[in-house]
């Protein structure tokens, strides 16, 4: 092996150069707001602030699915957040995630507010509240917790690792998208392996873990994500993609990957979410028809 390299590391770090590579502009060494701005409430007890990133779609998953259950009380606002114009570092976004990453999410409902943040948590925190996708029974709440975890433990291999060396980095390193690639193959074996002898992760019943896992790694089997399926062959995963397809055909999983989103489709893109009719009359496309009519229409305004 060649132990040579091009750069030293000097005795203390500092952050002196331009970085390059996607979000390089947003990356900061320091936590803490950059800029005051308020935190818009909505008129439900839920307020999430989000996008529709994987990290994103698991808790408007989440949020859908237990309105489809019939739990009103889940009703919420979905506020976007623009993580590449560094919405989240305003100080009303901090307030509720002092990390300052999507998903955060505000619950109203009780005497005093409650902060979630971390989507892990927030998955928990409303199957705890709704008694919904976590089962009840210990071994089967153990098996869940599991797969939760494993996949909060998981993806920053995932999205961090691999996605960043072999898609962001603004050069290719051969080791480091070797050692991640080798990481993540072993990930969905390890999927694919559970799935080969499970319906859904925690057994026959769809959980807060499958919510969890799916926006990732369903992604990735499907060749959603950094352009890698080739690279990664992952067609070769067959129960990740029966169960990635399973999932993907649930009304509610529909809707939630709509919302906060600002990619694909028009017609797929609900940039927020303040009203379930919002899915019939507010996707990008819905609101461009207005705009474009108008143009043809003397007296018409744009809305
Ligand atoms: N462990 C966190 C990760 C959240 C996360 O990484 N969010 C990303 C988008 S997917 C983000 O907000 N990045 C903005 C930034 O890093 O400044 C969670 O699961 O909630």
């Amino acid at each position: 092996m060649d132990n040579s390299s091009a750069y030293t590391p000097p005795k203390i770090w500092s952050d002196t150069k331009e970085h390059g590579g996607r979000f390089a502009s947003i990356n900061r060494p320091v936590a803490g707001p950059t800029h005051e701005k308020t935190r818009p409430v909505g008129r439900h007890p839920l307020q999430l602030y989000s996008l529709g990133t994987p990290n994103g779609v698991k808790v408007t998953v989440m949020l859908e699915e237990l309105l489809a259950a019939g739990h009103s009380g889940a009703e919420y606002d979905a506020w976007l957040i623009r993580i590449s114009e560094g919405d989240q570092f305003g100080s009303g976004f901090v307030s509720v995630n002092p990390n300052s990453k999507i998903p955060a999410l505000m619950d109203h409902s009780g005497q005093a507010p409650i902060r979630v943040f971390e989507s892990g948590a927030i998955l928990i925190y409303l199957a705890e509240k709704f008694g919904a996708f976590l089962p009840a029974d210990s071994a089967r709440r153990a098996e869940c917790l599991s797969w939760l975890f494993w996949q909060m433990g998981s993806a920053p291999f995932l999205g961090g690792g691999f996605g960043h060396f072999y898609a962001y980095a603004p050069t290719k390193i051969e080791y480091a998208i070797d050692r991640y690639a080798m990481e993540v193959k072993r990930q969905l074996d390890v999927l694919d392996r559970h799935l080969a002898q499970s319906p859904y992760l925690a057994g026959d019943e769809y959980t807060i873990a499958d919510m969890a896992v799916w926006p990732w790694y369903g992604a990735l089997v499907k060749g959603l994500l950094y352009e890698a399926g080739e690279f990664l062959q992952v067609q070769a995963y067959t129960h990740v993609l029966r169960w990635t397809d399973q999932i993907a055909q649930r009304p509610a999983v529909r809707r939630g990957r709509m919302v906060n989103r600002v990619s694909g489709e028009p017609s797929s893109q609900l940039h927020e979410r303040h009203d379930a009719g919002d899915f019939d009359t507010r996707t990008q496309d819905k609101l461009a028809a207005p705009l474009e009519s108008a143009t043809h229409t003397r007296h018409s305004r744009a809305p």
